[in-house]
């Protein structure tokens, strides 16, 4: 863990902390987008966890949906789960909330805590990988231990 960038150390503490065992690797090519890690991983791309924060439209709340790479967050499903429709933050106010930047947003270590629900497209895949802090930096995980650690609800999000 000594040698990672200071974000992915504070997801590997974050992980530590809820029990979750996970390998942080780095990449020399960009995993930024859900493609791109996908093609650095040698995975499907629906078994890369997108972590979207957004906002309640109403209540200004933040919430988080992790989602299968495959898939688009659907504004309706969304919205419904949310119970407010939600919108697309700026990056900066993504960064204050989470701590970390577009791209290598990871699943939980949030500066602030916030609702979350996964895509259960995402407990199609025996192991899933997920931003660890960095746009080059990812980790694997099986869907359900993550799904437990982050406290997500399970639904259908696209
Ligand atoms: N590291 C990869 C795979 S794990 C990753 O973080 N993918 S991601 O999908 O979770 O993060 C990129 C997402 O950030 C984009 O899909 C998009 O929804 C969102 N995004 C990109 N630019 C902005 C922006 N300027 N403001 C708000 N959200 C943005």
């Amino acid at each position: 863990m000594t040698d990672l960038p200071e974000a992915a150390g504070r997801v590997a503490a974050e992980a530590a902390r809820l029990g979750l065992s996970v390998a942080i690797r780095r990449h020399a090519a960009s995993t930024r987008t859900a493609e791109e890690a996908a093609s650095a991983c040698g995975c499907p791309v629906g078994a890369i966890v997108k972590s979207l924060v957004f906002a309640g439209r109403e209540t200004g709340a933040p919430v988080l949906f992790l989602v299968s790479g495959a898939n688009r967050l659907d504004d309706a499903l969304a919205a419904a789960l949310a119970g407010e429709a939600v919108i697309r933050p700026d990056a900066k106010a993504v960064r204050a909330w989470t701590g970390f930047a577009i791209g290598g947003i990871p699943p939980f270590g949030h500066a602030t805590p916030m609702r979350v629900f996964a895509d259960e497209a995402l407990l199609g895949y025996p192991e899933v990988w997920a931003a660890a802090g960095t746009p080059n930096a990812v980790f694997a995980v099986d869907p359900r231990s993550l799904v437990r650690a982050t406290g997500a609800a399970v639904g259908r999000l696209a």
